[in-house]
């Protein structure tokens, strides 16, 4: 079979091989999110249409509307990972707390949990712009067979097994990663099958995208503020970059996987700890990243080398092309 025609079904089970003591339970759960991703596709690209659109009437934990397309999304994934009996726990951005997953019988040997953020940069359902899912997948570290505890979620980046995004864009993509290199699968709409259309996806080690809120430029650290003048400066012999900035997560970093560049939402006197969620958005951005040769900081850290202290913690987000998050970096410890 040619390579070109491979698809993300095929492509899981010849990659099962990269686990030699898997039982398939990982690339079952990946299936599982496969199917899922596609139901929330098919809601997605109807939303226009139907009278879905506009807020749920909820509010969620951080005190931010929901709109009916998050609390569907958020409902497909977790039900079709609870229903399938796939892993032990879940915990999503639109939910207080983590769930536990008991199994039917009660005894659930599952040793997977999984952390998402079902459907990231929702306001931009309304103006037609895309939206991602996006997928953590660690290992339990308490005993396989216990109900989960927080422990199991609290962990640091590094400890990823897998993670990965669903962009909804002008063609739906699943981007994952197992720690062997970043590939991207394209959604076939009239077959309903994922293909493999982007092989080991790379950051150049330089780019010329920045992508950051320039809206909330007064309230930047300095070091932040110098950093978006020296980017639009021809200082280094360089010349001066170019700005993008979709205000979806998912969105801006594929584009800069793409094309080379950084994505920034720093902590800022408007939000001090930053917008963005360790968990649910900044780790599983950061494996892909760091799978993809480039690099994920909080401006001093290495993000997945940051302990968690709560499920909905925020963190600043550098992100991107190696050498332009290093140069951040620099400017943010000056
Ligand atoms: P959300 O999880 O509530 O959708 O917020 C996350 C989104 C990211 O996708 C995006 O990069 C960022 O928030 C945009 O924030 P802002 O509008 O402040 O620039
Ligand atoms: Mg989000």
């Amino acid at each position: 079979m040619s390579k070109k025609n491979i698809t993300l079904g095929e492509f899981i089970i010849e990659n099962q091989q990269h686990f030699q003591y898997s039982s398939g339970e990982l690339s079952r759960l990946i299936n599982s999110i496969r199917l899922a991703a596609k139901v929330v596709n098919h809601e997605v690209n109807k939303a226009g249409l139907v009278d879905i659109l506009g807020n749920a009437g909820e509010t969620n934990i951080q005190g931010e509307d929901q709109q009916k397309l998050d609390v569907y999304a958020n409902e497909v994934f977790m039900q079709t990972l609870i229903n399938r009996e796939i892993v032990c726990g879940i915990a999503s951005e639109e939910e207080d707390d983590f769930v536990s997953v008991h199994g039917k019988t009660g005894n659930n040997e599952n040793k997977y949990i999984v952390l998402m953020d079902p459907l990231d940069g929702s306001s931009n359902i309304d103006v037609n712009v895309s939206v991602g899912t996006i997928f953590s997948i660690y290992h339990r570290v308490t005993p396989v067979g216990t109900p989960v505890t927080k422990e199991d979620f609290l962990q640091k980046g590094v400890n990823q097994v897998a993670a990965g995004y669903v962009v909804y864009g002008t063609s739906t993509m699943l981007v994952y990663t197992t720690g062997h290199g970043v590939n991207g699968f394209t959604l076939n709409p009239a077959m309903g099958t994922f293909y493999l259309s982007h092989p080991n996806m790379e950051f150049s080690e330089m780019g010329n995208i920045y992508s950051i809120n320039e809206g909330n430029y007064i309230h930047f650290d300095q070091g932040v503020k110098d950093y978006i003048k020296y980017c639009q400066s021809e200082d280094d012999g360089k010349e001066a970059y170019t700005s993008r900035y979709i205000g979806s997560l998912v969105s801006d970093f594929h584009r800069n996987m793409i094309k080379g560049g950084i994505y920034i939402y720093p902590k800022s006197k408007k939000s001090p700890k930053g917008k963005l969620r360790l968990l649910y958005e900044c780790n599983p951005m950061a494996f892909l990243a760091e799978q993809a040769k480039g690099k994920a900081s909080d401006g001093k850290n290495r993000i997945m080398e940051i302990k968690p202290t709560e499920l909905h913690e925020r963190v600043s987000f550098f992100c991107g092309s190696k050498k332009m998050v290093e140069k951040a970096e620099d400017f943010m410890n000056k």
